[in-house]
């Protein structure tokens, strides 16, 4: 069996393998800390560490998959965001839950996030050709949900659930805003052509890479940072 070495100029390798280690030591720490966790916030620190170790085991796939390969491990990045992104809908739900959010809120949450996440699945694999169409609706189904937490159910319940509850689901709102952001960035980073014009890596190798790059740095952000947020609110919210 040949063995795979990361390259010192291998940024992409090297992100995979950072991310692995991250989301792993993350998945311990939030599982650990259950133990001296508040009941009343034990199931939404569990979801976080759920995220972070959804993505763990993902990541070490992809971690060998892209040093074997040199490619990019699209199907199960979007398998990893399907699992993990409903689950921080999941997270918004059950802290605006004792301010009486609805199970329906959760659906149309998630339904938001399949869309999103369905139709950039199709843009980046099966119908590359209509990929700004693809990346169009998934961004609307993104603003969909950037407006429910920002200006809609979610940022009305927050507001009366407490101050704690509220400033932790403003600050998950500029994860979703600026911190899901990334994403599409790296979907035309890795656009063939670029999109709506924009060129930004002319090699189609190049171009996969930096969107592998960008991918990886978001999610270590977004999923771990999520999760950080939701463990500081269950401390500090008795
Ligand atoms: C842990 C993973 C997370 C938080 C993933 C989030 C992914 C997105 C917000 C992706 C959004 C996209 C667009 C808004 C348009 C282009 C296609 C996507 C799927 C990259």
């Amino acid at each position: 069996m040949e063995h795979l070495k990361i390259a010192s100029d291998n940024y992409v390798a090297f992100t995979f393998f950072i991310g692995t280690m991250a989301m792993m030591a993350a998945s311990v720490f939030f599982f650990f800390e259950l133990g001296n966790t508040n009941a009343k916030w034990r199931t939404s620190v569990l979801v976080s560490g759920l995220i972070t170790f959804i993505a763990a085991v993902h990541y070490y796939y992809m971690r060998g998959y892209n040093l074997a390969t040199g490619d990019s491990p699209t199907f199960f990045r979007y398998v990893d965001w399907i699992l993990t992104v409903p689950l921080m809908c999941v997270e918004f739900y059950l802290i605006t839950k004792k301010a009486g959010a609805k199970i329906s809120l959760l659906w149309k949450l998630i339904l938001a996030s399949l869309v999103m996440l369905v139709t950039g699945y199709f843009g980046e694999t099966i119908d590359r050709g209509s990929s700004v169409m693809w990346g169009v609706i998934s961004g609307a189904a993104y603003f969909y949900i950037a407006y429910l937490v920002w200006f809609g159910e979610v940022a009305n319940l927050a507001q009366t659930a407490g101050k704690q509850v509220a400033k932790a689901t403003r600050v998950l709102a500029w994860f979703v805003l600026v911190g899901w952001a990334i994403y599409p960035l790296g979907y035309i980073l890795g656009t063939p052509g670029g999109l709506f014009g924009i060129q930004l890596v002319a090699d189609p190798a190049a171009a996969s890479h930096a969107m592998d790059i960008v991918y990886n740095i978001a999610d270590a952000i977004n999923k771990i940072g999520f999760g950080l947020v939701i463990y500081t609110l269950s401390r500090n919210e008795d």
